[in-house]
């Protein structure tokens, strides 16, 4: 009986606010992982995870791919988007129905109405791999808002200010939340630590996040 009311409570801060216009909305993605997770799989087997190069000619430790028309890229020349796959030749797999749906409920629950992504970057980290402080700046025009979802193992998402050197707040991502960032604080910095390595249930050795973004 008492089990059961834990269980059905909400969680006890299901919305965490990082700055005017920019939340965590923890365990939002749950009712969706059952849909997204298999959903990945059909992603990949299309256009794999690969590892990229930074146009500084580092090897992300990462590795990524994409769906929807636009897919995010990097190599020697720069970041940039594409709606080819360069590893393919072919298009970036079809953005799958319950991942639109995912984002655009993620982005309406933080007050972003009529997100239209256009854009996934399906991350995946194994323990060890990070991503360094950096601001999202290779979209068209910067008022959409970035939906951030987190599968899999936790990790210390680093969510700083306007300058590089600002203090970051080290915000701790499990399994099912969503970051969602937007107006005043769309070109904030943020980054990810090293991933320690402790398996997830469902998800074994490794976090996948699917960064949602409107790029054209
Ligand atoms: C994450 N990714 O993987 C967040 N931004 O948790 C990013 O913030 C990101 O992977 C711009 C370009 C590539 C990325
Ligand atoms: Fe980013």
């Amino acid at each position: 009986m008492e089990t059961l009311e834990l269980f059905e409570s909400p969680p006890p801060n299901p919305r965490q606010r990082l700055g005017p216009a920019a939340m965590v909305l923890r365990g939002f993605a749950l009712p969706y992982v059952q849909e997204v997770v298999p959903a990945i799989e059909v992603i990949e087997a299309i256009s794999p995870f690969r590892h990229m190069e930074t146009p500084g000619g580092f090897t992300m430790s990462v590795t990524l791919t994409n769906c929807g028309a636009l897919g995010w890229t990097t190599d020697r020349r720069g970041y940039r988007y594409t709606a080819v796959d360069p590893d393919t030749g072919e298009p970036w797999p079809v953005m799958p129905e319950a991942f639109a749906r995912l984002a655009i409920q993620a982005a309406a629950a933080a007050e972003f109405d009529d997100f239209e992504p256009d854009a996934c970057l399906v991350n995946r980290y194994t323990p060890g791999a990070r991503l360094s402080l950096h601001q999202d700046k290779n979209e068209r025009d910067y008022g959409a808002p970035i939906v951030s979802v987190s599968l899999g193992m936790r990790a210390t998402f680093l969510f700083g200010g306007h300058a590089r050197t600002d203090p970051t707040a080290k915000v701790p991502l499990h399994h099912g939340d969503v970051v969602v960032w937007g107006g005043v604080d769309r070109l904030r910095y943020h980054g990810v630590m090293p991933l320690k390595d402790e398996p997830h249930a469902l998800m074994g050795s490794r976090r996948i996040n699917l960064t949602f973004r409107k790029a054209g």
